[in-house]
This record gives structure tokens, sequence and C-alpha cells, in this order.
């Protein structure tokens, strides 16, 4: 049984479609901001950064329970633990694991700060509104290039598309059009056509924020 600490976010709705894809049984705990339980003591042994997602693998290694925080670890944790959406060749397997920290790294911290900066922020902030929209612009460019030379991010369906799609699929929040990414809208048919994801984003949405 996997634990899954998490709330409706992009990072977690990920996690949530890879358990669905692995076919793995696990529960999801509702971590509430506005409640600061990612400040809980029993929150933070498990994710020093009390961040999340986070998960708890009852059944780890050596038979033994294993946190693991960080969405691409996660993400890396289940892939390896099942053997599935990830290659274990390279190129493919480096091809993967660099679109999925190209989201973790770049892709979510960014459309992360735009969402604050447009929608959250107590002050008006011009300078970053303006910062983070054209590094968000850039993101959706350089993901609608690899998509319309690829079906997927990299080789067939993976861990990188699964990071990706829970930030991109809320494309119209950043001011992009339909017209603009004709490429990722392929895509996200295939990912929105997905038992899987439908049944994780069920899974997390209910969650209270
Ligand atoms: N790099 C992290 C980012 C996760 C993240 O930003 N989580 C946010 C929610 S989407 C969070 O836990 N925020 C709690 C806080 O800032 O106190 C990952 O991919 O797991």
């Amino acid at each position: 049984m996997i634990e899954l600490y998490g709330s409706p976010t992009p990072s977690s709705y990920t996690i949530a479609i890879m358990l669905e894809e692995v076919g793995y049984n696990y529960s999801v705990f509702p971590i509430s901001k506005n409640n600061n339980d990612q400040l809980e003591i029993e929150f933070l042994n498990l994710s020093p950064n009390n961040i999340y997602p986070v998960i708890l693998d009852r059944d780890g290694p050596n038979k033994k329970p294993m946190a693991v925080f960080e969405s691409g670890a996660i993400l890396m944790y289940l892939a390896e633990k099942s053997g599935q959406f990830i290659a274990t060749e390279n190129p493919l397997k480096f091809e993967i694991l660099q679109w999925l920290l190209f989201e973790n790294s770049k892709i979510g911290p960014t459309l992360g700060n735009t969402k604050h900066f447009m929608y959250h922020a107590p002050e008006e902030v011009p300078y970053a509104v303006k910062r983070f929209n054209n590094e968000t612009k850039r993101i959706f460019s350089i993901i609608e290039k690899q998509l319309a030379e690829n079906p997927f991010l990299a080789g067939d369906y993976s861990i990188a598309d699964i990071a990706t799609y829970p930030w991109l699929k809320e494309f119209d929040r950043y001011g992009i059009a339909e017209e603009q990414i004709p490429n990722m809208c392929l895509w996200m048919e295939k990912m929105n056509g997905r038992a899987a994801v439908n049944k994780a984003l069920e899974a997390v949405a209910n969650l209270k924020e």
C-alpha cells in the first residue's frame, strides 16, 4: 500500500496519475495549506522542505517503509519499482529524464510563479507578471515544438508526459489559446482519454486545499 499526501495541485495530480497507471493500491491524504498541515511535525518527518506531494511506501526496499518527496524523485521511484513508463536503455532513458527534469526544474517553478503573480500576490508586481508570463510563453513554445516532432515528449508515453500534463492542461489560465498549441492539444486529447488520468484527477480533485 502506498500513501500519497497532497492537495489538488499539479504535482499531486502527477503522482496520482502514475499510481493509477502502474495499478498500485494507494490512499490519498489531504494536506491543507490553509490549515498549515504541511508544517505538522509528522509531515516534516516525511518532507523536510514542507512541500507536497510525498509518498510513503509501506512496502519499500528491504520490506521497510520508505518516504519519497519531490515529484520527479517519486516518479523515478515508482517507475523503477514497477518497471513501467521509463526506458532501461540509453539514449531513451535520458531523453525521458531530461524532459522530466525540465518539468521539475523549469515548468513547475515558472508556471507556479506566473499563477502566483497573476492571481494570488497581495500586491501588483508588473515586472514579475511580465517576466514570468514571457517565460511561460517560451515554455509553451518549447513543448509545442517537441510535440510537433514527436507524439510524446520522449519515445512512448512516459513519466515525462505524466509530470508535464497537469501543468499544461491549464493553458488558458496563462492566456495561451488553443490555436497557438495545436500539437499540444492533440497530445492532451490522448492524455485526457486515458482511464488512469481521469481516475487520478477524480481522486485528487476532492481533497481540500
Ligand atoms: N518541486 C516540488 C514542488 C512541489 C510544490 O511546489 N508543492 C507545493 C504545492 S503545489 C507546496 O507543497 N506548497 C506548500 C508550501 O509552499 O508551504 C515537486 O515537484 O514535488
